[in-house]
């Protein structure tokens, strides 16, 4: 019955659409249209159903997904095209990512464009850029508000620049990411100016109300982002003379998706920065969606829907486009946005590892990898056609969003554990050669988060200062100990620029007004691009790093067995410093890969009869993937270094 009636619709719509559409050649369009249609229709008709003006509204998204397949270009839809048919291509260990601040990195687009070699020299083949849309002058929390979602800044170039980036990351068959901050919009938007001086059309696309009842009961369950800088959840705007919702800082309105024009509005969007050639789109703060009195307002069933009626009506119009959830949440909430009950990825294809970035940095504060391990077990594989972005550092703090559960199931109390793991990373901890700072420290739960660049974190800042070579050389183990991990997980690995210099906290950023209040600017640097040609120096800091980091890339491509078709395997060896999974090549599984860590500032060993004995391994002739040495073995020891690791060829029975 119900797919009789969304066919009658969709013909109903079909006639109504605009002459100028119609005539148009919309054949692959049309077929797209007509396999997705009963689940877009579904999904609008929930989000939007009881409303009046509901048919109205679906005509008017079927028009702007029309006009924007309309609007892409030839080149992009024949690679539509090649992407359907090789609907996996995403999966493969040949992606190798980094996310980047512009004006840091290299000025405007012009000199992002002049900068790509040096990219490819390190093996970089997808660019996350991180927002280069216009923005406030003063505080913009980095670009993450925005005041026009259809220009670029400015200062970072023009729209043609960017389409120029775009062709020619294409043609060095190099991916571009763009943000699409989709929660919330910067005050000085128009839709929020047009809202202050009182159209109720844009009032209605933020949360707007008159008196503090609706926010007040809001607060009861919220939660607050940035506690310190931005406390509560509301704002107080003079000139409306009315309170509007603001989780992130004062100046960044939350969009109101109730009202399905700011749905219209977003998908719009989302597909005309398709249409500048983005191959992914990183969707901003996607847990924030829909807000709901009572809850904490995150992870909402209905900001899912969204996110699957926005991947619906993408699929239409630019099916080769694929999406970041960026929903840093707990464990069992962030699979959620690959699409529940689905096999393939029905909501986002790609979503933020925040689990394991903060696991990673658990490990290398307790010297061991107990819960690592534990709640690595734990997590449910995801989804066939999905895939995770594994990280070490991004360009925000470090939330320990592991689960209370499993911090108690290796024995830890998980506040003292927690507040462990910030001392340790803000050096308050007695034996920590750390350097960060804490980030939106709650007086009212306890809670903090950390700043601070992964050379800094891991104590390259103090050893430096020091003089001291040894804690030198432990800092730079550890930075690619993290990085041989996100390489070799399963997963895009998404490297942070400047880490692969190891870059120190920049602490200038504190005399920026528009930055002093926010230390996640320590952690986001401008380059200096004289340091960087350090790397061409036999046995400096910056040539040890980047060296380490160009071959592990190089290795990772070259070995099939470390793309991601959930095809890890975790391996308990008894030894809680150690952290081991194998890695099967499915195709050849005599190719397999079997990835072992040490996080113990001493060496560590495991017995490999042990894993024979398992049945598990044969493990004959021990080659290092990375090195191609043999490892150290004593009898049938095992040895890891300290801080080391290895990749080592093998074949699971
Ligand atoms: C994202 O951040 C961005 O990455 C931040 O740079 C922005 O400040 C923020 O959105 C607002 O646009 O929303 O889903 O703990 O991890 O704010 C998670 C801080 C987010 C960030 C969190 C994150």
């Amino acid at each position: 019955m119900y797919e009789q009636q969304s066919h009658f619709l969709l013909n109903n719509i079909l006639d109504q659409l605009k002459p100028e559409i119609r005539r148009r050649d919309l054949r692959h369009f049309y077929t797209r249209l007509g396999a997705n249609f009963y689940a877009i229709h579904s999904l609008f008709h929930r989000l939007y159903g009881q409303r009046e003006d509901f048919e109205e509204q679906l005509l008017r998204l079927v028009s702007v997904m029309a006009g924007q397949y309309i609007a892409r270009s030839d080149e992009l839809k024949a690679l539509d095209a090649s992407r359907e048919r090789d609907h996996l291509w995403f999966l493969s260990q040949e992606w190798v990512g980094m996310a980047l601040y512009l004006d840091g990195f290299a000025g405007d687009l012009h000199g992002l464009d002049e900068r790509v070699p040096y990219l490819q020299e390190l093996g970089v083949n997808m660019v996350h850029v991180m927002p280069i849309l216009e923005c406030p002058r003063g505080a913009s929390d980095g670009g993450y508000a925005v005041n026009n979602f259809r220009d670029i800044d400015d200062r970072a170039g023009t729209l043609e620049d960017l389409r120029t980036l775009g062709s020619d990351l294409r043609r060095r068959n190099m991916l571009l990411t763009l943000d699409v901050v989709v929660n919330h919009t910067s005050d000085e938007h128009e839709w929020a100016r047009r809202a202050r001086q009182g159209e109720q059309r844009y009032q209605d696309y933020y949360y707007v109300f008159a008196n503090r009842d609706i926010p007040d009961l809001f607060e009861q369950s919220m939660p607050e982002v940035f506690p310190e800088t931005a406390p509560g959840n509301f704002t107080f705007d003079e000139a409306m003379n009315k309170w509007v919702m603001t989780v992130f800082n004062t100046y960044q309105w939350d969009l109101n998706y109730t009202n399905p024009a700011v749905f219209i509005e977003m998908l719009d969007i989302i597909l005309f920065w398709a249409n500048q050639g983005a191959d992914i789109l990183r969707l901003d703060a996607v847990a924030f969606l829909w807000k709901k009195i009572g809850t904490t307002s995150q992870n909402e069933r209905e900001a899912h829907l969204i996110l699957q009626l926005f991947k619906d009506c993408c699929q239409v119009t630019a099916p080769g486009v694929l999406f970041i959830a960026e929903a840093i949440v707990a464990p069992v909430e962030i699979i959620k946005y690959f699409g529940e009950d689905a096999v393939i990825a029905k909501e986002c294809e790609i979503a933020y590892n925040a689990t394991f970035m903060a696991l990673l940095w658990d490990a290398l504060a307790t010297h061991n990898a107990k819960l690592l391990n534990q709640s690595i077990s734990n997590l449910p594989d995801k989804l066939d056609r999905a895939t995770w972005l594994n990280y070490v550092r991004c360009h925000d703090d470090i939330g320990l969003g592991f689960d209370d559960a499993d911090i108690r199931a290796v024995g830890y109390d998980p506040a003292a554990h927690r507040r462990f793991i910030l001392d340790y990373y803000t050096g308050s901890w007695a034996d920590s050669p750390a350097r960060g700072q804490a980030f939106g420290r709650n007086e009212k739960t306890g809670d903090a988060r950390i700043s601070g660049t992964l050379a800094s974190l891991v104590g390259l800042e103090a050893a430096l200062a020091a003089g001291d070579a040894d804690e030198v050389q432990r800092s730079i183990d550890q930075i690619l100990l993290l990085h041989s991990l996100i390489l070799s997980f399963g997963g895009i690995p998404l490297l942070y620029y400047g880490d692969e210099l190891g870059t120190l906290n920049n602490y200038a950023y504190s005399v920026d007004p528009a930055k002093t209040q926010d230390n996640r600017w320590l952690h986001r640097p401008a380059y200096d691009w004289q340091r960087a040609e350090l790397r061409h120096q036999r046995g400096s800091v910056e040539q040890r790093i980047f060296d380490g980091l160009k071959q592990l890339i190089a290795v990772r491509k070259s070995l099939p067995a470390l793309a991601d078709f959930n095809n890890r395997e975790l391996i308990d060896v008894g030894n809680p410093h150690l952290f081991v999974f194998t890695r099967n090549d499915l195709a050849s599984p005599q190719e397999s890969v079997l990835v072992v860590a040490n996080f113990s500032d001493f060496p560590e060993q495991f017995d490999l009869n042990d894993l024979r004995n398992r049945g598990r391994f044969t493990v004959g002739e021990l080659r290092d993937a990375v090195s191609g040495a043999s490892p150290e073995q004593f009898n049938e020891q095992l040895v890891i270094p300290a801080n080391g690791f290895y990749w080592l060829m093998c074949s699971p029975y």
